[in-house]
């Protein structure tokens, strides 16, 4: 049999509709509810951020700052699990920088003043990592 107009139009819609559901499920399950990341335009300036150290995992992942910029990881008050935060890769000539294994209520700060690519990871943890971008 041969699909009307009606049947193919309703069965596109039907396809996009299927198409539309995960994508809107997924999007609030990522980050047990932290903050949404929104990309505002990268600031020129130097900036002060901070960044959540969370059980296996940073957040954000990614952030792009400002050369001369300072950003401080910021272990919860009730940490669970021991973290630090290591510079794994970076721009040429930069030093390797770490903070101490911690597990609650500490703070490590890093003032990026190289513009690049940094990946930070955490020693204890593979899959933990984030990317600074310095611009
Ligand atoms: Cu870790």
């Amino acid at each position: 049999m041969i699909p009307t107009k009606t049947q193919v139009i309703g069965a596109a819609v039907a396809i996009c509709l299927l198409a539309l559901v995960p994508a809107t499920a997924g999007a609030g399950a990522g980050r047990g509810g932290s903050a949404p990341t929104a990309t505002a335009a990268v600031s020129k300036k130097p900036v002060k951020r901070k960044v959540a150290v969370e059980n296996y995992y940073y957040g954000p992942a990614k952030e792009t700052i400002a050369k001369g910029s300072t950003l401080t990881w910021v272990w919860p008050v009730d940490g669970a699990d021991s973290h630090d935060v290591v510079l794994g890769k970076g721009p040429k000539g930069v030093k390797k920088f770490q903070s101490d294994i911690a597990t609650a209520a500490y703070t490590y700060k890093h003032t990026f003043t190289v513009p690049g690519k940094y990946h930070i990871i955490c020693s204890l943890h593979d899959e933990m990592t984030m990317d600074v971008i310095v611009r």
